[in-house]
């Protein structure tokens, strides 16, 4: 069965996440020789399919590892910090979608763009970051090279997706509910997400900020292995299924115009530039669904300030923020002969 690739694992096949890694391993040709795909017991039963082929789900146990060359993690962060561990004790390199080792200073967080020698480092375990700051940090690193970053302040605008499937039929349900005049429930949000908004990911810390925007001062400082830059982030939910989107204002440490930003991003990888604001032309969710670039528009000089900049940033979440990511990151090894 291996003779013509590696044995995968794919843990949260079931979930939002985890059976879009399955997809963009077939869809980018990985050289899978077989695939196990794991999930809780209440999922068992059920199968995806992959290469044309029905894959069954099993039960993930301690076991599961055995032969595993490759193990992509997307079933929260508690099954993370449990069986990611026992996976790199059988062998496998773990790339590890969940918030559990993004800060651990022996394992790398690494975006393919910005910093793939990283990946290079990984002691077992390699983590990918959070969805919103990969789309900026994608966008900002041809900046960054040219002319320094010093400060962020970054608007968020999430979409339901990043929380999983549960929260997708939660928006769903919410309209169909309102179309037909009944009350609405909500049990994944802190509000009805249908029709409204809210400045509201994950919990509140003590310093007034949430999880998901203290995730981007501190995951962008390690990508850019930076700890310099300073990052203000205010993150928002909206009632989006796919496509997070981003108002990002930058300031340089070297004047940098508009001009030059659009064409250092438009030879980016990863980096699609749409700009022309008078035909209505600029990033939005719906046409980043379903892609792997990061759409990048409204690019401006931010006037208020010395060295100023404004654009706004969107890419698929689940994509570029998290699948694509992951299976790029096993690509980098590949190259390196080191899966
Ligand atoms: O644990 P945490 O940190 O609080 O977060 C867990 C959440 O992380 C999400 C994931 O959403 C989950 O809700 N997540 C993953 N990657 C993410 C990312 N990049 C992310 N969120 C943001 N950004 P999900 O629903 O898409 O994926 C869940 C997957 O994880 C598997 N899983 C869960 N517990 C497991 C496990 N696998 C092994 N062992 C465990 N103990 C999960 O498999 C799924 O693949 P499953 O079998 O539990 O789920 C199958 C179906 O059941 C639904 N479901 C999930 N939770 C519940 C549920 N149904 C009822 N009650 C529940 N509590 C799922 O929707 C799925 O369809
Ligand atoms: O840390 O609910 O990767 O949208 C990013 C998305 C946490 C949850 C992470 C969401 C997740 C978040």
């Amino acid at each position: 069965m291996e003779q013509n690739g590696l044995k995968v694992a794919v843990v949260g096949a079931t979930g939002a996440v985890g059976n879009l890694m399955v997809k963009v391993l077939e869809e980018r040709a990985f050289p899978v020789g077989s695939l196990k795909l794991l999930a809780s017991a209440r999922s068992v039963g059920k199968t995806l399919t992959f290469r044309g082929k029905e894959v069954p789900v099993e039960e993930l146990v301690p076991g599961s590892f055995e032969g595993v060359k490759l193990a992509l993690f997307s079933a929260g962060g508690s099954i993370s910090r449990e069986f990611g561990p026992i996976a790199a004790k059988a062998g496998a390199v773990v790339v590890d979608n969940s918030n559990a080792f993004r800060m651990d200073p022996k394992v790398p967080l690494v975006v393919p763009e910005v910093n793939p020698q990283a990946a290079l480092a990984h002691s077992g375990i390699i983590a990918n970051p959070n969805c919103s700051t990969i789309q900026m940090v994608v966008a900002l690193k041809p900046i960054y090279d040219a002319a320094g970053i010093r400060r962020i302040v970054v608007t968020t605008f999430q979409a339901v997706s990043g929380t999983g499937k549960r929260a997708i039929e939660e928006l769903r349900n919410q309209i169909s509910d309102i179309a037909a005049g009944r009350q609405t429930i909500h049990m994944i949000y802190p509000h009805q997400i249908a029709f409204n908004c809210f400045p509201h990911i994950g919990p509140f810390l003590e310093n007034g900020f949430s999880e998901e925007e203290m995730k981007m001062v501190n995951e962008t400082r390690k990508i850019f292995d930076d700890p310099r830059i300073n990052v203000c982030a205010t993150t928002v939910r909206i009632p989006v299924i796919y496509g997070h989107s981003e108002s990002v204002n930058i300031e340089t440490d070297k004047p940098i115009s508009p001009e030059e930003v659009r064409r250092l991003l438009e030879s980016a990888p990863g980096v699609r530039v749409v700009d022309d604001p008078s035909k209505a032309s600029y990033p939005v969710p719906l046409d980043a669904a379903g892609k792997d670039e990061t759409l990048v528009g409204r690019i401006r000089l931010d006037p208020s300030v010395e060295n100023g900049l404004a654009m706004w940033v969107v890419a698929d979440n689940i994509r570029k923020g998290a699948a694509t990511n992951a299976v790029q990151i096993a690509e980098i090894l590949l190259s390196h002969n080191r899966l």
